[in-house]
């Protein structure tokens, strides 16, 4: 695209990878940083008496308990010397996330502030300051949660004795509110004339054998051209886009567990020289629902997988990338084929892995907790009814739906949306309040992907409010566990009737059970019906599958959870959550042999074909 085709914008808002291009150079700033839980002065020097690592949880690695449950601000600071930088260039603090608010200074000047934990932003160093032989970076991170946040918490202050003020947060969801700097910082030096987005979009002829590929560039500033090659995996080039358009002949499709990756590379010209270039990898695949259906590549596709969590020993929940590969070379091993980003974002490192192995995303925004008064405890009796009065929490919403389509639009392992996770959605007002972040996802994203809500188990198909909005029915579903507690034979009942019900109230509509589990300590064992067992978990499990296919219309399972995972302190909760299909260090429990075994048996495609119109 040229001349006035082309997008100028807001350059705060510049969310493409970092990558290191002829025209890019990326300074890794993760490491030791001076650390101090409270408040301080930015002018001032932070003392290295404290220091912390990038990227990680704090909770974890800070031993003493008070600090682990510390609420409040606290800083990280340290100093660089900023690489020569040319006239024609700026250079950018990256942050791949701050959990969950962060405020940004460089030698005590306040540059720019981000809420929300889990997606990527930037500050651009002011020129004045690119002279300076070393600047200070300074970054008050914040962990509180309330009713405007997501996710949403409980926020209280108890005065101590000596009249200082205790914040406290009281989750409002079932992990530990792990915050930190948790993915990592990069010093990006670029061109002030830069690609600051890319829009690869892609139509599949109907015999799948040939492709229309587009690809809208953003400019930060007006260009005279724009070049765009497209090279396949053996960086062979396949096309020269013309007007960012192309038809790719014989093309080699994304598949599931199958993945190939086509990569977009962009130059940008002024004066008759590159002064940008960019590379993106994308897949080419088609996603569509219909007749209770969820297709890929117009095949009729089973999800096999997990809930997950962003969640190891040590690190909390700051990136581990050797535990990302790790978790899908084992969600490989077992027969599975997706996971769900349950309760937010997952880093960019994860999603380009899942890109790469072929693994199947569906993509969750933070939106968690959106239920008053719940609390993991699982008292299932009425509450108060007024969720959809008490939370403030729509404009934090429609920001993370913004980030995350902006973020996540290109990837082809992304099959679906997430508005939110078990919010009340049988409350008065939760169709208000959803309808119109449906249509903000539908809006935003380029290639319109489906939308879902995870439905959480007191919003029946009698009592539901919002299900009608989204395309595909996704349950979390404890029939044996919360509910019937170790009756399976009741529990078998039950959940049957239920899916039968949803089946028969939205007939076109796919349905994923998007989570089910039950807690279990590895090594223990009973001959009977006995929670907590590995036989239990076995024969729990059994019961829910023996289920799912008698539903022609449940096109989906994925386990809560894949492992282990840390939780608040609750009575139901062992030291966490313990429904993992792993340990929490990645060791199978006895039912990973039974997954196997049904999973391998379970096609990718065509599980449950029916006629599709
Ligand atoms: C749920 C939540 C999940 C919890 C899980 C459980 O429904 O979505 O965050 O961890 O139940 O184990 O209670």
């Amino acid at each position: 695209l040229v001349g006035s085709e082309m997008c100028i914008r807001d350059r705060r808002n510049d969310m493409l990878y970092p990558i290191l291009t002829k025209t890019r150079s990326i300074y890794d700033l993760n490491g030791l940083w001076n650390f101090k839980l409270g408040s301080h002065d930015p002018k001032k020097l932070l003392s290295s008496s404290e220091v912390m690592m990038v990227p990680t949880s704090f909770n974890d690695v800070v031993v003493d308990e008070e600090k682990r449950n510390y609420i409040g601000d606290f800083w990280y600071e340290r100093f660089i010397e900023l690489p020569p930088i040319g006239e024609n260039q700026e250079a950018v603090l990256r942050f791949g996330s701050v959990t969950h608010h962060a405020k940004i200074y460089v030698n005590g000047e306040f540059l720019g502030e981000h809420s929300g934990g889990f997606t990527p932003f930037e500050v651009i160093i002011p020129e004045k300051l690119l002279s300076e032989d070393r600047i200070k970076v300074s970054i008050c991170a914040n962990n509180e949660l309330n009713y405007k946040t997501l996710p949403v918490g409980n926020y209280s202050e108890e005065v101590r004795e000596d009249g200082s003020v205790k914040k406290k947060v009281q989750e409002n969801f079932d992990f530990f509110n792990y915050a930190g700097i948790h993915r990592p910082i990069k010093l990006i030096v670029r061109p002030k004339i830069h690609i600051s987005d890319l829009v690869i979009t892609s139509q599949l002829s109907d015999d799948l054998k040939s492709a229309i590929v587009n690809v809208d560039v953003t400019s930060s500033q007006e260009v005279d051209d724009i070049n765009i090659t497209i090279f396949d995996e053996e960086h062979k080039e396949v096309a020269i886009l013309e007007n960012g358009s192309t038809t790719l002949h014989n093309v080699r499709l994304w598949e599931v567990l199958d993945a190939y990756l086509y990569t977009v590379h962009v130059e940008l010209i002024k004066d008759e020289e590159v002064v940008d270039t960019y590379d993106e990898p994308f897949g080419v695949r088609s996603i569509r629902v219909a007749d209770g259906q969820f297709l890929i590549n117009e095949k009729p596709f089973y999800f096999k997988g997990f809930g997950k969590h962003e969640d190891t020993f040590i690190n909390g929940r700051g990136l581990n990338e050797a535990a990302n590969l790790l978790d899908l070379n084992l969600l490989k091993e077992i027969g599975a084929n997706s996971f769900r980003t349950s309760h937010y974002p997952y880093s960019e490192e994860m999603m380009r892995l899942a890109d790469r192995l072929g693994v199947v995303v569906i993509d969750e925004v933070p939106a968690v907790g959106l239920f008053q008064n719940f609390n993991a405890s699982l008292d299932l009796s009425p509450k108060d009814n007024g969720t959809w009065n008490v939370m403030k929490t729509k404009e934090a919403h429609e920001q993370v739906i913004a980030e995350l389509v902006k973020r996540d639009k290109n990837h082809p392992s992304v099959v679906m949306w997430v508005v939110a996770n078990e919010p009340a959605s049988h409350e008065e007002g939760a169709h208000e309040y959803f309808e119109p972040l449906v249509k903000l996802y539908k809006d935003l994203d380029p290639e319109k992907r489906p939308v879902t809500l995870v439905n959480i188990m007191m919003a029946n198909p009698k009592n539901d409010k919002a299900m009608d909005l989204v395309d595909v029915i996704c349950l979390n579903r404890y029939y044996g566990w919360y509910v019937e507690h170790g009756n399976l034979v009741k529990a078998e009942e039950e959940l049957g009737k239920e899916l039968e019900e949803w089946q028969a109230l939205y007939p076109d509509k796919p349905i994923v059970m998007t989570e089910y589990g039950a807690d279990t300590l590895p090594g223990l064992h009973s001959m009977w019906h006995t929670p907590y067992t590995e036989e239990f978990q076995i024969d729990f499990y059994d019961m829910s599958h023996k289920v799912f296919d008698s539903i022609p219309n449940l096109v989906g399972e994925q386990v809560w959870n894949f492992a282990d995972f840390e939780t608040n302190l609750m009575i139901l909760r062992v030291q966490g959550n313990h429904k993992g299909l792993f340990s929490r260090n990645r060791q199978p429990k006895s039912v990973v042999r039974h997954f196997k075994k049904r999973w391998e048996s379970i096609p990718n495609y065509g599980y449950k074909s029916k006629k599709i119109v």
